[in-house]
């Protein structure tokens, strides 16, 4: 059945030119004679809502495979593909859920960042700027420990629901199949919030160590606390990248992608607010509330430029 759905699916987004069988009108009289009795003005009736959404494929396939089907139990499987093709075509991102149906509320959805077998779950927010966009990365109560090592940074962890990174693989194959800008949301502890805004942003694969590539700053109350970071390898505590000889993940208990060392930290330690016993390890950005203040909510969102 996987298989058929996944059959369909290739149909409904490449609908195939009619077939000589419904373009020369014969259709209704080979399916009355291939089935007969009771059941072939329902079947045909059928047959007739299919033909008119054109999906002409589908409808010698249905027939083709009836002979092994209950009727009852294989239309009701196919009833999601019958009424809306749409839901088969695997998303990428959350742009994709947000075009096909623009009333869908922010939530966690499924995408597919490297195709059918790389389902994934994600937030998507819906209402930020007209919405579509894809969550990568989120803090928003501590109840995930982001102090990881590199194989966790390069697969994703938490919980889309929650706090969560979305992984540098998943997000390195987002950036290469189309053009993003960056959205970074956060807020305080007394309930502000601003932002920071970039109309350019991508990360290399692997094999060039995840570099981050950033630019377009717009700034939202935020302050710029990632022009800084433009041009630098990814570093996790176990896989030290940055350009310095210390270990600034191990200094500061993140991952990022680390220069001498950081303008901002958003998966350093969430330690609610202000906080200056161990310097500059909390979830940061300095140009908003400065080195020892760490934030509430932060979360970096992606979406294709339009
Ligand atoms: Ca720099
Ligand atoms: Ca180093």
């Amino acid at each position: 059945m996987l298989q058929l759905l996944i059959e369909m699916s290739i149909r409904c987004a490449k609908p195939p030119p009619l077939s000589p069988a419904s373009a020369n009108g014969n259709t209704d009289k080979q399916e009355r004679s291939t089935r007969g009795g009771d059941k072939t003005d329902k079947e045909t009736q059928e047959f007739r809502h299919i033909r008119a959404s054109r999906l002409t494929d589908i409808k010698i396939f249905i027939r083709s495979s009836q002979q092994n089907f209950d009727d009852g139990v294989f239309l009701l499987l196919l009833a999601p593909v019958l009424t809306c093709c749409l839901p088969l075509v695997l998303p990428l991102d959350c742009s994709d859920i947000h075009n096909n149906d623009n009333s869908q509320l922010s939530g966690v959805y499924t995408i597919y960042p490297i195709g059918a077998t790389s389902a994934v779950q994600v937030y998507c927010d819906m209402d930020s700027d007209g919405g579509g966009w894809t969550v990568f990365q989120r803090r928003m109560d501590g109840s995930v420990n982001f102090y990881r090592p590199w194989d966790h940074y390069k697969k994703g962890f938490g919980s889309a629901a929650g706090e969560y990174w979305l992984g540098l693989e998943s997000l390195f194959h987002l950036t290469l199949r189309k053009k993003f800008e960056l959205l970074v949301d956060m807020e305080d502890f007394s309930g502000n919030k601003v932002f920071a805004r970039y109309s350019s942003f991508s990360i290399d694969p692997e094999s060039h160590e995840y570099r981050l590539h950033v630019s377009g700053f717009t700034d939202g109350g935020a302050g710029d606390g990632l022009s800084y970071h433009n041009g630098q390898k990814f570093s996790t505590f176990d896989k030290d990248q940055d350009p310095v000889s210390r270990n600034c993940a191990r200094q500061f208990l993140g991952a990022f992608w680390y220069d001498n060392c950081h303008d901002s930290n958003p998966n350093g330690v969430y330690r609610w607010g202000a906080d200056a016993t161990i310097f500059a390890v909390g979830v940061e950005w300095h140009r908003w509330k400065g080195v020892n203040y760490s934030l509430k909510t932060i979360s970096m969102n992606i979406r294709p430029v339009q």
